[in-house]
Parts: C-alpha cells; sequence; structure tokens
C-alpha cells in the first residue's frame, strides 16, 4: 500500500509540478503588464517599455495611491448649482494634468458654511472652499468694498475689475489670514424675495424680517431700507423661510430657483442691489505643502474653472428668472425707485467707509470708473 500509495503519491506529485509549471507559464504571458497588447504577447517579442511584470504594477498603482492627496473642496449651493458646475471643472481640469490629487466635492454644506469652512481652511482641516465675498468681511475687513451696494454695474465690468490689478491686490489680501486666494468666480447679482408683499418701493420694505448673510454692511443697509435684518447661515436658509423664522432673502436669481426657494417665498423683486462675487479659497498650510508644480496646476484650473462659472452663472441667471415668473409674483422695480433705495443708503456707505478702509474704497471706486 506504502510503495503502491508511494508511486500514487509520486505520480501525484509530478502531475502536481507539470500543472504548476502550466499555470506558471500561463500567467506570466497573461500578465506581461498592463501596456501589453494581445499582439505582443503572440509575438513573444513584448517590448520591455510597455510590458510591466503584475509586482511593479501594483507598485506602481499602491505609489500613486500612496502619494495622492485628496482635497476637499466645501461650498454651501447645492449640486444644480454653477457654482458645483464650477467645482467639478475644477476637478476635471487638476485630475487631467496630474495624478497627485483626489479632488471631492462637498456641496449643500454638507461640511461647512461659508464662515466655518473659512476658519477650517486657517486651521488647515478643509483644503478649499468658494464662499461669497461677504463672510470673508469677517477676517478681512477690505472685502466689504464688494458689499457696497449698487456700485458694480454688470458682470462685465466685474470681471475687468477683479481681473485686474486690484482683484489681485484683494486676492493677497487673505494670506495674513492663513488663506491662499486663487482666483473669483461668481455669486452674481443679489435680488430679494419675501414671502408677505411684492416690494416695489422702499416704503413696502418696513418692518419685513429679511436674512442677510454674517456681514455688518448687509445688515445696516437693510435696516437703513426699513427691514428688520437678521444674519444667518446659508445652511439655515430654507428652514428659517419654511417656519417663518424669516420673512425673505436675497440672493441671484439662480441661487433663488435651484435652492427651490420658491417653494417657501411667493414675492420676488429684481433689486439686483449688490454683485456678491465667489472666491476660490485655498487652505495656506496645505498650500505651503505643496511643489510648485502642484500650486502652478491648482491655480490655473481654479481661474480656468472660474472662467467657466462665470459664463454657465450669467446663462442660469437668465434661466432661472423666467422659471421664477412662473413660480412667484414677480416685481420689476423702476429706475426711479432704484434711485431712492441707492440714496436711502448713503449713511450707510459713509458709515462703513472708514470701517473697511478709506483708501481701499476709493481704490475700488476709481477702478470702477474706468469701466462703467
Ligand atoms: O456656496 C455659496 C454659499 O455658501 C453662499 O455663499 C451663498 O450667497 C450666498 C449666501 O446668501 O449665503
Amino acid at each position: 500500500m506504502l510503495k503502491k500509495q508511494g508511486g500514487l503519491r509520486m505520480r501525484t506529485k509530478i502531475s502536481n509540478l507539470l500543472m504548476l509549471f502550466f499555470l506558471v507559464f500561463t500567467l506570466a504571458g497573461c500578465g506581461g503588464g498592463s501596456n501589453s497588447t494581445s499582439s505582443e504577447i503572440i509575438d513573444g517579442e513584448q517590448n520591455s517599455d510597455t510590458a510591466e511584470p503584475m509586482e511593479s504594477e501594483n507598485e506602481s498603482v499602491s505609489n500613486v495611491e500612496e502619494e495622492q492627496r485628496t482635497l476637499r473642496i466645501s461650498i454651501g449651493v447645492n449640486d444644480k448649482h454653477p457654482e458645483y458646475e464650477g467645482a467639478m471643472k475644477f476637478k476635471e481640469l487638476v485630475e487631467s494634468k496630474t495624478d497627485d490629487f483626489n479632488i471631492e466635492v462637498y456641496h449643500s454644506g454638507q461640511i461647512a458654511d461659508d464662515r466655518s469652512a473659512i476658519e477650517m481652511l486657517q486651521f488647515g482641516t478643509l483644503e478649499i472652499t468658494i464662499p461669497s465675498t461677504s463672510p470673508l468681511v469677517n477676517f478681512v475687513r477690505e472685502y466689504g468694498v464688494f458689499d457696497l451696494p449698487f456700485t458694480i454695474s454688470s458682470g462685465e465690468v466685474a470681471d475687468k475689475v477683479l481681473d485686474g490689478p486690484f482683484g489681485d491686490k484683494m486676492l493677497e489680501l487673505v494670506e495674513s489670514q492663513n488663506l491662499v486666494g486663487l482666483a473669483w468666480w461668481e455669486n452674481g447679482f443679489r435680488n430679494l424675495t419675501n414671502s408677505v408683499r411684492p416690494v416695489e418701493k422702499v416704503e413696502d420694505l418696513k418692518g419685513l424680517k429679511i436674512r442677510t448673510m454674517e456681514n455688518e454692511i448687509h445688515l445696516d443697509a437693510w435696516r437703513e431700507l426699513g427691514a428688520n435684518p437678521t444674519p444667518m447661515a446659508f445652511t439655515e436658509l430654507f428652514a428659517a423661510m419654511q417656519q417663518g423664522t424669516v420673512d425673505g432673502q436675497e440672493n441671484p436669481y439662480p441661487t433663488i430657483e435651484l435652492s427651490n426657494f420658491y417653494e417657501v417665498q411667493d414675492y420676488l423683486s429684481g433689486t439686483g442691489h449688490v454683485y456678491t462675487p465667489f472666491i476660490f479659497l485655498f487652505s495656506k498650510s496645505v498650500w505651503d505643502e505643496l511643489t510648485p508644480e502642484q500650486q502652478t496646476i491648482i491655480s490655473d484650473a481654479a481661474v480656468e474653472a472660474g472662467e467657466f462659472n462665470r459664463i454657465r452663472n450669467r446663462e442660469a441667471a437668465e434661466e432661472s428668472l423666467e422659471a421664477l415668473k412662473g413660480f412667484m409674483t414677480f416685481s420689476e422695480i423702476s429706475p426711479e425707485e432704484h434711485k431712492r433705495f441707492q440714496e436711502k443708503i448713503l449713511p450707510v456707505i459713509e458709515k462703513h467707509k472708514s470701517n473697511i478702509g478709506e483708501d481701499i474704497v476709493e481704490e475700488f471706486l476709481t477702478e470702477l470708473e474706468k469701466y462703467q
């Protein structure tokens, strides 16, 4: 039995060895590296430049994963908004140029609202956020120039000022706050909605509880116009309107439509009272860990995605206004009434000029005069 068994065992061993050799040679032929084509394997002349053994391919994959850094982008609006489209364009541009980064876009305030996201960038616990400039005034007071009502007259004028020396200077100012300002995107011209009455003239604002961004200039402006403003993070706004905590808010048409504000607001007024930029911010402590090449890729992508965002935002503003006219009672504000709005809030501009900085306000207004 043993012998027989011994012979059987020997035959088994030989056949196992033969099977193993067959298996090894078969696998070696198939696993000629991800770059090998079937023709190269058939030719048997695998080009050493393309054929990579499995283990080095695995190593190269694991190396990419190891070295790849995740950059998270936090925005407050949802994934229908042109700002989200811009963030996805940024992701596409960066990931097409380098394997060094995995870009993750978090919309609808999933990570934080504007002000908290800015603070997270300062601590290096978040890499990117693209807020309205208004909350940034709590960190860099000069940013208040963008909250002075009725100053910027069109998106094209905004582009010229923001993409010129004045915009560059403003981007540099955030460095003192452990932030890197990389590009200007567009939120747009803000318009009033409310659930109480049509607003066609200044007097119609009396007593309306209006949510504003967390920004003293906005609060003062609506107080001066006779409303009862309250500051609130964007992430809390829809619920506040739904529960009647506030009567109204002000935002560009795309935000009003794409955030479904028309479900909880009845009246829309084309006030266009201020143009708000979005600013592409990067955490400086994270930025300083990147190579110059990586910084260039990210900076160029932020600018290019911003140009895309502006185009999409202007298209969306027209589309959204038309859509909102079907859901809400729309009131145009006549040029005469616009003038009354402007005259009424002049004291607010005078009061805040000193808080913002007389020189930077004058520089901003002088720059605007070149184009409008
Ligand atoms: O993603 C942008 C939002 O977080 C916010 O900036 C939008 O204009 C806005 C607001 O009213 O808070």
